[in-house]
């Protein structure tokens, strides 16, 4: 030690009796970025930096020692702290191709194109971006002229491949240039059905997170690429995606391992427990046979939730064990011990093994998904590894039982992941690499919402949705249906089994047209999944009479507006064809997990009992749009905007004349508005995760698509507009008997 380094540390003993506990100095500021610290100044206490978006931070962060003083990697200094720009790796060199710009490395939105000698055709993208998180979006471009036995794998940006031979069990393996850091397989094998085992090698920057838009495709079809169309030697096509499927037969396990460790700060702690909250209840959403498993750990594992236990098939109970979850359970030994927490699982599930009986089908239908939620520093009981290997061996996986086991590694919050360890503990083989670092709970969510395989879920159940904002309109509402007459006006409907469509009493105003001629369209029109049905019955309630007010003043009423109609097919149950939850019916109790003896006023009371409910209507174009349903005083003021409209009511005196309390109203402030066209369509909002018709969209005083040249077409109405634009609903709560009448038989309803 230096005698000046000597000083330093008397002077700082001497430094008055009365300070007890050292802190350590404030001086860490980040230029043009923030930080957190997860217990302020004081020692153990962790810093974290974050820079904006297309940034990085270096250092990541900083631990304050016992001693007061902030831990220096490598130098005696504290460095300071500095927000870089991101940049992507250079795509090194493309076999029998060439690229463009060729620079060192590439600026975060800057391009680059790829082209192929002749001979080779192109593979992945022609032209790939640069991320804010420093990857290329698209597909890793590849010259291939399908010689092989396998496609070219390949060589993503960044990295060096050696193996060029492409023959049955030629192996092919990657480095990583400079400290970029490999995720995916090391070594790949060109295997008998043509195909690469393993997934992609993806060369990273230590510090990138993932965008859930990136993830999605990856999930899906990991190695579908190497085995697209554009390959001429096209082998068997193989789904390599492996993801969680939602089927009704068998029993899913899920089981949610939380890091409570030191380097996971408290409050990444609860975006874990928020994230695993969301995942385990859209995973109840389902109606399927589910059991959930919560464990917390850090030098030790601490089982909060066993399968082996009867509540962890019931939602309410795993979540109430789930918010009780405390990271102070680990403050004893804040250790990250990875291999204990999987050896608790392998526990877990050998004990309901032996239960259930090693051949007995009751154990050999269970799917098993881990998901592990860390920074991935794991830093004892040595790899966990062995640990996850007996897992497999347990569950059994082989090539027939591939869907057996799926696990993930996720990093979600501002965590100074180690890429490394995230990269091994998701296991690698065959597709089975799933590890991915996410900004935030939100971002898990929408990552989550792709990681489902609900292809097999192919019974009636409603309300599901697809919640990924990067789903398809009709996938994130699959019972939208439009109802084509022969006339060039249309409207909407919503499937509410696989045969009834519910929708509005005016679309059948003109009662001479022949309707045998009239499509429901089902299914999402720009795509294969879409279908034109018949009619073969239409149900139109007799109430419904636009003139039945004439001589009261008013020109057009629009009470019991609304019809039902029989399609002459069943449709075809698929994430693009599916019913809404009708309230008061029995499956909708079931989508609400509500207890059996619910009534409709309990469905009414839990979907329409605040005075502004969001709620949303499906527009021309397919887009989702918002609105506010106004109940008990605030819909008073809201239909009395009708009074203004002074050119079609001229002489209204009663406002409940033209708006019954068969209406809903929405249409104030920010809310969108239906165009004409749009009628029938369902109003619907979202109660746990699934989707429920309170209504349907009858009339206006506004119509944003009036001169509308197409249908991305929508006018906003001026701030001081007279009258003020409000939209009309049918209730179908004030409906009731009527769809009783002509439900009978389709839906179970429940008692009034
Ligand atoms: C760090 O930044 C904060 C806010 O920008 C400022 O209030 C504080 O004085 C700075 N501290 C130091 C030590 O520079
Ligand atoms: C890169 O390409 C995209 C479209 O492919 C384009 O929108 C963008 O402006 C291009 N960026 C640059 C820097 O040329
Ligand atoms: C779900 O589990 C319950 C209880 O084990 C069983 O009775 C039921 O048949 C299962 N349902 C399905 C669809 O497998
Ligand atoms: C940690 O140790 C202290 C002292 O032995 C004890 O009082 C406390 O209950 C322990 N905490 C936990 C969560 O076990
Ligand atoms: C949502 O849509 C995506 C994209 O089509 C699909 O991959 C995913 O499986 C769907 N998820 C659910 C829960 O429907
Ligand atoms: C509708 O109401 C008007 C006015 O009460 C009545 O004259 C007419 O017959 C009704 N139409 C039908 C189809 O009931
Ligand atoms: C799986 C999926 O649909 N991914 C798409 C998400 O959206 C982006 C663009 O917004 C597309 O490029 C992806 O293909
Ligand atoms: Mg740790």
């Amino acid at each position: 030690m230096d005698p000046l380094m000597a000083l330093l540390c008397l002077l700082s003993l001497y430094s008055g009796p009365a300070s007890t506990t050292p802190s350590c100095p404030q001086n860490v500021n980040i230029s043009g970025g923030t930080f957190t610290l997860s217990h302020g100044w004081a020692p153990g206490s962790l810093l974290v930096y974050s820079c904006p978006q297309g940034f990085y931070p270096v250092p990541v962060s900083r631990l304050c020692k016992s001693n007061g003083q902030w831990q220096t990697k490598g130098s005696t200094r504290l460095v300071r702290a500095v927000c870089r720009p991101v940049r992507c790796p250079a795509p090194g060199s493309l076999e029998n191709g060439m690229y463009s710009p060729r620079l060192v490395a590439h600026s975060v939105g800057s391009n680059v194109s790829f082209e192929c000698e002749d001979g080779f055709t192109l593979r992945g993208s022609a032209v790939r971006q640069c991320r804010p998180n420093g990857l290329w979006d698209g597909e890793t471009a590849v010259c291939d002229n399908g010689a092989g036995h396998c496609p070219n794998p390949g060589t993503s940006p960044g990295a060096v491949r050696t193996g060029s031979r492409f023959g049955l069990g030629d192996k092919v393996s990657y480095l990583c240039s400079s400290n970029l850091v490999l995720t995916g397989s090391v070594e790949r094998e060109c295997q008998s059905n043509g195909v690469w085992s393993g997934t992609e090698p993806i060369c990273r920057q230590p510090y990138s997170y993932d965008f859930p838009e990136d993830v999605a495709p990856a999930l899906g079809t990991s190695l579908s690429h190497l085995v697209g169309v554009t390959n001429p030697t096209q082998k068997k096509k193989e789904n390599l995606g492996r993801r969680i499927q939602i089927q009704r037969s068998g029993h899913l396990n899920l089981y949610l391992l939380l890091d409570a460790s030191q380097s996971v700060s408290e409050d990444n702690f609860h975006t874990f427990k928020s994230s695993a909250n969301m995942m385990v209840d859209r995973l109840f959403s389902f109606e399927i046979n589910v059991s959930v498993a919560i464990i917390t750990f850090a030098s030790k594992p601490k089982v909060l939730m066993s399968v082996l236990n009867d509540n962890s098939r019931d939602a309410t109970e795993v979540v109430s064990c789930l918010d009780n979850a405390d990271y102070k359970d680990h403050e004893n030994g804040t250790g990250t011990n990875t291999y204990e927490a999987f050896r608790s699982v392998y526990i877990m599930m050998n004990n309901q093994m032996q239960r259930l009986g090693m051949q007995s089908a009751a154990w050999q239908e269970i799917r098993h998904a881990i998901i592990l939620l860390t920074d991935g520093k794991s830093n004892m009981g040595g790899s966990p590894k062995p640990a996850v290997d007996s897992i497999k061996e347990l569950v059994n996986v082989n090539q027939n039982r591939n869907d057996y086991l799926d696990i993930y590694a996720i990093g979600v919050g501002e965590l100074d992941v180690d890429w490394r360890e995230l990269n091994e503990l998701g296991s690698k083989k065959d597709g089975e690499r799933h590890a991915f670092r996410l900004s935030d709970a939100k971002a898990l969510q929408q990552v989550f919402e792709h990681m489902l395989d609900v292809s097999k879920l192919t019974d009636t159940i409603c309300g599901v949705g697809n919640m990924s904002a990067n789903a398809s309109d009709q996938e994130r509402t699959p019972w939208h249906v439009t109802i084509k007459p022969r006339s060039q006006e249309t409207c909407r409907g919503a499937l509410i089994s696989d045969q009834w469509v519910l929708t509005a009493a005016h679309c059948f105003r003109h009662a001479e047209e022949d309707r045998s001629l009239w499509r429901v369209h089902v299914g999402d029109p720009s795509s294969q999944w879409g279908k034109d049905y018949s009619i073969e019955e239409a149900v139109i309630s007799s109430g419904f009479n636009v003139s039945a007010k004439k001589n009261q003043g008013i020109p057009e009423f629009y009470g019991d507006d609304i019809a039902l109609l029989k399609l002459t097919q069943k449709v075809k149950m698929s994430s693009h064809a599916r019913p809404i939850c009708l309230p008061c019916t029995v499956e909708a109790n079931l989508a609400l997990r509500r207890p059996p003896g619910s009534t409709c006023r309990d469905h009414e009371n839990e979907l329409l009992s605040q005075v502004n409910i969001p709620a949303h209507f499906v527009a021309l174009n397919g887009n989702k749009m918002n609105i506010h349903l106004k109940m008990g005083t605030e819909r008073t003021s809201c239909i009395n905007a009708v009074t203004q409209d002074k050119v079609v009511f001229p002489e209204l005196t009663d406002v409940t004349e033209v708006v019954t309390d068969q209406f809903l109203c929405s249409g104030t402030r920010q809310d969108d508005h239906p165009c004409k066209g749009e009628s029938g369509g369902a109003v619907f909002l979202e109660k746990r995760m699934r989707f429920f018709q309170v209504g349907l969209v009858s009339w206006g005083l506004y119509n944003p698509c009036a001169g509308a040249k197409d249908k991305n077409f929508r006018g906003k109405p001026h701030p001081g507009r007279v009258p003020p634009p409000r939209d009309f609903h049918i209730n179908l709560f004030r409906l009731q008997p009527w769809l009783r009448q002509h439900l009978d038989g389709v839906l179970n309803f429940l008692p009034l």
